[in-house]
């Protein structure tokens, strides 16, 4: 079904990496997402894979966006913030969208790209036990072969019971170059990962003898760079104060609030945060692509 209302701009999928559009439309400010994603293009390149911005445009799921496409989604007003639940709206309806991890892996995968470069994944929010909100990045990754590549998850979730459920769920988690699980600004989201890999060479190998083998998705948790990285107190100040002032937002809606309250507190230091571990996971993804895998 999906095939129909694919468009796929790709030669060889297996030296691409996928980047996503809600990142891009409702991660940063606008006058931040065109120079980011020129510089992702870039960095993508230049160690040898294609870039391919997933999204949606007038209900066609695109692989492989173009940059003026992608200005027009960008100058589209609110567009949709779409995960696997309702990617599908968006297709029948035709209308323009901007996907999550979730869709940005249903589409890669349905399009033969298996690796991904995003910021950090979605999970489990903090106190789901009062207010159940639980991301579908989590399930996508049980059920599309795609590597993502991320600074572990949005740390204005609850980071240790999001990786308690990516062990329930099956999913591997391997940290490049690190031991500690990453919550996104902050290296060590005080939990750990499966295993280690310090080799890119290694760490594709892996990714493409798991991809093979189980048809899932595989995680690849990569820390901030240490000099862009926030201190945990900082961070947590910031946290609390975005969260005392978001107002009544729910669901999907909470994130690109949360970034844009934090964005504004600290004065652009989460936006630049934000930008270097973006690259860092591109750079990373690119490499791994550029094995073939
Ligand atoms: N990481 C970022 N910025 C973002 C997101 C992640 O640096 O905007 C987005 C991703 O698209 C991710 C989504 O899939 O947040 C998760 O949203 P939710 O919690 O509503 O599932
Ligand atoms: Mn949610």
């Amino acid at each position: 079904m999906l095939s129909k209302s694919l468009l796929t701009r790709l030669e060889d999928g297996r030296k691409a990496v996928a980047l996503e559009t809600t990142l891009l439309c409702h991660g940063v400010p606008r006058e931040s997402a065109l120079p980011l994603a020129d510089e992702l293009d870039a960095i993508v390149r230049q160690a040898g894979s294609v870039p391919a911005i997933v999204g949606v445009l007038n209900g066609t799921a695109t692989v492989g966006i173009t940059r003026d496409e992608l200005i027009m989604l960008l100058d589209a007003g609110p567009v949709a913030k779409v995960n696997t639940a309702n990617i599908g709206l968006a297709l029948h309806r035709r209308l323009h969208a901007a996907t999550t991890v979730s869709a940005t892996m249903e589409l890669a995968a349905a399009a033969g790209v298996r690796v991904f470069a995003t910021g950090g994944i979605g999970g489990i929010h903090r106190g789901y036990s009062q207010r159940f909100d639980v991301s579908s990045d989590l399930t996508a990754l049980t059920r599309f072969p795609v590597a993502v590549v991320c600074s572990g998850v949005k740390s204005l979730l609850d980071v240790v019971a999001t990786r308690e459920a990516l062990e329930t769920l099956g999913i591997p988690v391997v940290g490049y170059q690190a031991d500690r699980f990453p919550a996104f600004y902050v290296r060590d989201g005080g939990t750990g990962v499966d295993a280690r890999f310090d080799d890119v060479n290694e760490l594709a190998a892996f990714v493409r003898f798991e991809l093979e083998r189980t048809q899932r998705g595989v995680l690849i948790a990569n820390p901030i760079p240490p000099d862009a990285q926030i201190a945990s107190l900082q961070w947590e100040t910031w946290r609390a104060e975005a969260m005392a002032r978001i107002g009544d937002v729910q669901g999907r809606d909470v994130t690109p609030r949360v970034l844009s309250l934090l964005h504004e507190l600290s004065g652009g230091r989460t936006l630049q945060a934000n930008l270097a571990l973006v690259r860092n996971n591109a750079a990373l993804a690119a490499a791994i692509a550029a094995q073939g895998v």
